[in-house]
């Protein structure tokens, strides 16, 4: 008859409430008796649970992350017959190496420097134990807590981390070398030592409680390390049921560097992962090309999944030269892709009828030319009317910060400067305050700054939305760019006479295409079109500005 087995953690000595940091099984997976369920690891500590029954896992009870400790129910497993139920009976487990109640012990007092000899601790119930990795060598210097070398049995892996801070004078193991408890791993010397380790008492581990007959309990129910304390958050979440072989001075290693375990080819006995190993992971992401997504997974629609750019040896049909990119073509260029790539932005049209306006300037300039102030520019009206626009639609003068988007209570307007060597935004601060001559004079100063290359980095910076004005040359409309962190930009192009309908007949208007391109994640269509059309009747009738 089958039966139901609760297997619980054990007795891990003096730990409580250690994180799952690895899960290895899951429902329906069969386990056999000593299998590793998962591993827990304190910042002291490294532990595997191993199944102290065998049979199919029907209940998994533990996540990753959850905190577990002694009699914890980690999972339940339906064994087959009695024979696959494990005892219930106590069994002895190696006792944690203690590692940081040496460098704790405030009390302790320091002992004058000469050479000390450090020694395997208590490590439970092993002896005869590998030196599978030898961390130090002479003259090396190591603190309280560093790991000197590794021991490994069948069942645990164990860091032995230094009692004393000193320089290394000799090391007394080499790699293969097996040491039980008292054996000299290093000398050191010029230390200070702060007293003997005091290690955790040998720990009784009960095994997994289970209401059939006794059968012989694992040798070990836990395996018990030591690790730097200084690592102490989880490392990348590795698939279920992988089991990674590293010791803990590896694993705090791979999770200082954030190098996924299971991406680690190891190169160590029994595929075991080296401190090398992971230094070779690492690099190896660091240097690697971008990868080159297959079609098929270019599909499914993670990432971009370009293609490389196309490598063509142009002079094979015909003469060529080859400029370098300015310095602001390359600067802006990166700025544009990114905008171009992470905006889901949208344009919208607009036609502003500006013969009024137009009269209204040409009548002010003519006006001015007498008294010799800055020519009015219908950039200046424009910049004016946007304003105007964003405190009536707040969002426009936004940015998004992840889920949070800033309102900005000020309103510094970029424009759009062409010069010789690219283009640059120049922007006018607090147009809000400022008078349209004003702001017109301000424009021309930066726009001459801008193609003198003359502009400090401040005159470029703080803009909340930007107009780009291509009506001195031409174009009809066109679909400008957002500049992050704006949400929103107005393209301007060159206004004409069209004839437009006025209910009776068709009329010459001055027409000034407006094209707005806005960030579709702060600015929908409708707010978008509001924004047009409301900029379009400021043009129109520019007194509503003063309202
Ligand atoms: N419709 C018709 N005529 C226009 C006009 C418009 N929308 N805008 C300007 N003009 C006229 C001006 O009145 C001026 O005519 P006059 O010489 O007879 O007075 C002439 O075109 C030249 O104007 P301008 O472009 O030099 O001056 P501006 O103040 O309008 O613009 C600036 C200044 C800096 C915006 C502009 O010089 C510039 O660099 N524009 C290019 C912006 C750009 O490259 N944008 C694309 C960026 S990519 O998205």
């Amino acid at each position: 008859m089958s039966q139901l087995i609760e297997v619980k953690v054990p007795d891990i000595g003096d730990f409580d409430a250690v994180p799952v940091i690895e899960l290895f099984v899951k429902v329906g997976d069969t386990i056999k008796v000593d299998d590793a369920i998962c591993t827990l690891e304190s910042d002291k500590a490294t532990m595997d649970v191993p199944s102290s029954a065998a049979g199919v896992v029907q209940e998994v009870l533990v996540q990753l992350g959850d905190k577990v400790s002694e009699g914890v129910v980690l999972i339940k497993v339906e064994a087959a017959g009695a024979a696959a139920v494990a005892a219930p009976a106590p069994v002895a487990a190696p006792a944690p190496v203690a590692a940081a109640p040496v460098a704790a012990a405030p009390a302790a007092p320091a002992v004058a420097a000469g050479p000390i000899e450090v020694k395997v601790p208590d490590i439970g119930d092993f002896s005869e134990v590998p030196v599978i990795e030898v961390f130090v060598k002479p003259g090396d210097t190591v603190k309280v807590d560093d790991a000197l070398v590794t021991l490994e049995s069948d069942k645990a892996t164990m860091d032995v981390p230094s009692s004393a801070a000193g320089v290394v004078k000799e090391v007394k193991v080499k790699l293969g070398d097996k040491v039980s408890e008292g054996a000299v791993i290093v000398v050191l010397e010029g230390a200070a030592s702060t007293g003997a380790p005091a290690v955790a008492a040998p720990a009784a581990a009960s095994a997994a409680s289970g209401s059939a007959a006794p059968v012989a309990a694992p040798a070990a129910a836990v395996a018990s390390v030591a690790t730097p304390a200084a690592a102490q958050n989880l490392p990348p979440v590795p698939p279920l049921g992988s089991k990674v072989h590293a010791s803990p001075s590896v694993r705090a290693y791979a999770r200082e560097l954030g190098a996924d375990l299971n991406k680690v080819k190891p190169s160590g006995p029994n595929g075991r992962i080296l401190k090398e190993d992971v230094t070779a992971f690492v690099k190896g992401v660091l240097t690697a090309p971008p990868a080159v997504v297959p079609a098929a997974s270019a599909s499914l629609g993670g990432g971009l999944d370009l293609l490389p750019w196309p490598k063509v040896d142009f002079s094979k049909f015909g003469e060529i030269e080859v400029q370098p990119l300015s310095r602001i073509k390359k600067i802006s260029g990166q700025n544009l892709s990114r905008n171009w790539v992470m905006i889901p932005a949208v344009t919208y049209h607009e036609d502003a009828d500006i013969t009024d306006l137009e009269a209204f300037r040409v009548q002010l300039n003519k006006e001015n030319e007498k008294g010799g102030g800055a020519k009015l520019t219908m950039l200046a009206f424009i910049v004016k009317a946007c304003v105007k626009a964003m405190q009536k639609y707040p969002e426009f003068n936004a940015s998004l910060d992840g889920d949070n988007l800033v309102l900005k209570k000020y309103f510094n307007i970029g424009f759009a400067a062409d010069t010789p060597n690219g283009l640059v935004v120049p922007v006018i601060k607090n147009a809000d305050k400022k008078s349209v001559f004003e702001i017109a004079q301000e424009s021309g100063d930066l726009a001459k700054q801008a193609r003198d290359g003359k502009l400090k980095p401040a005159d470029m910076q703080g803009a909340c939305f930007t107009i780009s004005s291509l009506g001195g040359i031409g174009g009809t409309y066109f679909a400008p760019i957002v500049n992050a962190p704006e949400v929103a930009i107005l393209g301007v192009n060159k206004s004409a006479m069209k004839p437009v309908w006025d209910g009776k007949q068709f009329v010459p208007r001055l027409t000034l295409p407006l094209s707005l391109t806005a960030d579709h994640r702060v600015i929908d269509g409708a707010l978008a079109t509001r924004f047009n059309v409301y900029v379009a009747q400021l043009l129109a009738d520019f007194r509503r500005v003063a309202l």
